[in-house]
């Protein structure tokens, strides 16, 4: 429920307005409480969809800047993700006492009363893949369900719509994490942790603390899906009220893999073959133990659970199997954006392949790949602005190609590959040199596959 005291003569200050900030401001207002909503941008994430909020009633919009006068004398700041705590609204209004409550908190708040519950699913890697598969576990065995949060559908979305959920999958990161006050899932999965986002926080003890956010409002009645295999993930949730079920990659778990039989399991009951799992890669198995574990604790029965693994298939860009050609087998990983992405795709690789390499370099050296191409990668074609650095850091070590255009560097994968070898767009770089976003650049790797 959004607080009465929102609805009397107060303002509520929305700061950002991308998907978070247009979706928070809408809520509010049909719930009659008015809103100041601002961006620091002249050109706000939320492009067109401003203009549809300029027609409703009891909103002032601000682009370009933030009136810190209005958001200190505001009843409540809604935050955007994005936004760093650091921020000068975000100073301001704490230096004036004002509450600061994330998107997810106000639409949490919003749909709380509504019977609808929710799977939160947090972690370093593998969210928005587990999220994806928790919705859709629970719609194949026909649970009413949506995916929600960080995966792109902000959850004050949710809420405006007329929608009754039995349950949301809720993908939520550090940032969302971070001011949620009320944000109490009845299922909590953490996927694993590993340091990320140094860019915001001062240390990866600040970005664990944000994630431990998830047991804020721990509870006997709560259940935590938790890696088995992580030290680090059960020490975050040490001595946090709940119960545990814990999956593992290498030991007899709630949920757990068999290395030798290539089997999950959900404790002594057999879920399904490895080779009926579409999903490349070790990480997916952990990611689909962890989805299954939770809409096991939502009430679906395993058979259920099962079939709904079997007919998942991988999010586009990543890891996502494109098409086989004459044996060759290509693979788009155009969300791999970073070094770490990239090691888990070439970790994934089950067989020799040919790697394209390139884009706009984020600073990382590329040397960390060189011991994991070394044996089996047939080929790297090093592209894009960081061209020259990958053929620095790479070449001598692992066969190495320059490629020129995006055609030229797929023209060149297919001459290489031979039958029974995967090619691998797995690129550790931004698209941004060639392309408008990593989906542009998978989608047109995708395009020319297609017409091979
Ligand atoms: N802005 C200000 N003042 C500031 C700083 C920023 O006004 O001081 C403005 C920017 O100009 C911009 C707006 O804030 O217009 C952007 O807000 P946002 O970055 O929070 O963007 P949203 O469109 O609301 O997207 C957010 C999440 N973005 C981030 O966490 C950075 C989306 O996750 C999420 O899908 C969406 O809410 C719906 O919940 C994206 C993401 O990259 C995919 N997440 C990170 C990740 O997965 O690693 C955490």
């Amino acid at each position: 429920m959004i607080p009465q005291a929102w609805r009397g003569t107060g303002v509520v200050a929305v700061i950002g307005l991308g998907k978070s900030g247009v979706a928070a401001t809408r809520l509010l207002a049909r719930e009659g409480v008015r809103v100041y909503a601002s961006d620091a941008s002249e050109h706000p994430y939320g492009g067109d969809a401003l203009e549809s909020l300029r027609t409703l009633g009891g909103v002032a919009l601000d682009v370009g800047r933030h009136d810190l006068a209005r958001i200190r004398g505001a009843a409540a700041v809604i935050v955007s993700p994005g936004v760093p705590p650091e921020a000068p609204p975000l100073a301001a209004a704490r230096e004036a006492r004002v509450p600061i409550l994330s998107e997810i908190d106000l639409g949490f708040r919003a749909l709380s009363g509504s019977g609808t519950r929710c799977i939160a699913i947090t972690g370093t890697n593998g969210k928005t893949t587990t999220t994806a598969l928790v919705a859709h576990l629970l719609r194949a065995a026909g649970v009413h369900a949506e995916a929600a949060g960080n995966i792109g559908r902000p959850l004050a979305d949710i809420a405006l719509e007329n929608e009754h959920y039995q349950w949301l999958a809720v993908e939520v990161s550090s940032f969302q994490l971070h001011d949620s006050p009320h944000f109490t899932p009845e299922i909590g999965i953490l996927t694993n942790l590993a340091p990320d986002h140094l860019d915001r926080y001062p240390s990866v003890e600040a970005y664990y603390a944000d994630k431990r956010l998830l047991f804020r409002n721990a509870s006997p009645a709560q259940v935590w899906v938790l890696n088995g295999d992580e030290p680090a993930v059960l020490e975050l949730a040490a001595g946090v009220p709940g119960r545990r079920a814990l999956f593992s990659l290498r030991r007899p778990a709630d949920g757990w893999y068999d290395p030798g039989a290539r089997r999950l399991h959900l404790g002594r009951e057999a879920l399904l073959a490895r080779a009926e799992l579409g999903l490349l890669g070790n990480h997916n198995v952990a990611n689909a133990l962890a989805a299954a574990l939770a809409v096991r604790e939502a009430g679906v029965p395993s058979a259920a659970i099962g079939a709904g693994l079997r007919s998942f298939r991988a999010l586009p860009h990543r890891l996502e199997p494109v098409r086989d050609v004459g044996g060759v087998h290509w693979i788009n990983d155009s969300k791999a954006t970073n070094i770490a992405s990239t090691v888990v795709a070439v970790e994934a690789m089950d067989r020799p392949f040919v790697l394209l390499l390139g884009g706009r370099h984020k600073g990382e050296p590329y040397t960390r790949l060189a011991p994991l191409l070394k044996d089996r990668c047939r080929l790297v074609i090093a592209y894009g602005e960081a061209g020259p650095l990958v053929a620095q850091d790479l070449g001598g070590q692992v066969p190495l190609e320059r490629g020129t255009t995006f055609e030229d560097v797929v023209a060149r994968a297919r001459r290489a590959a031979q039958p029974g070898d995967a090619v691998l767009l797995s690129p550790a770089c931004s698209s941004y040199d060639m392309f408008k976003n990593y989906e542009e650049r998978g989608a047109t790797f995708r395009k020319l596959v297609e017409a091979m």
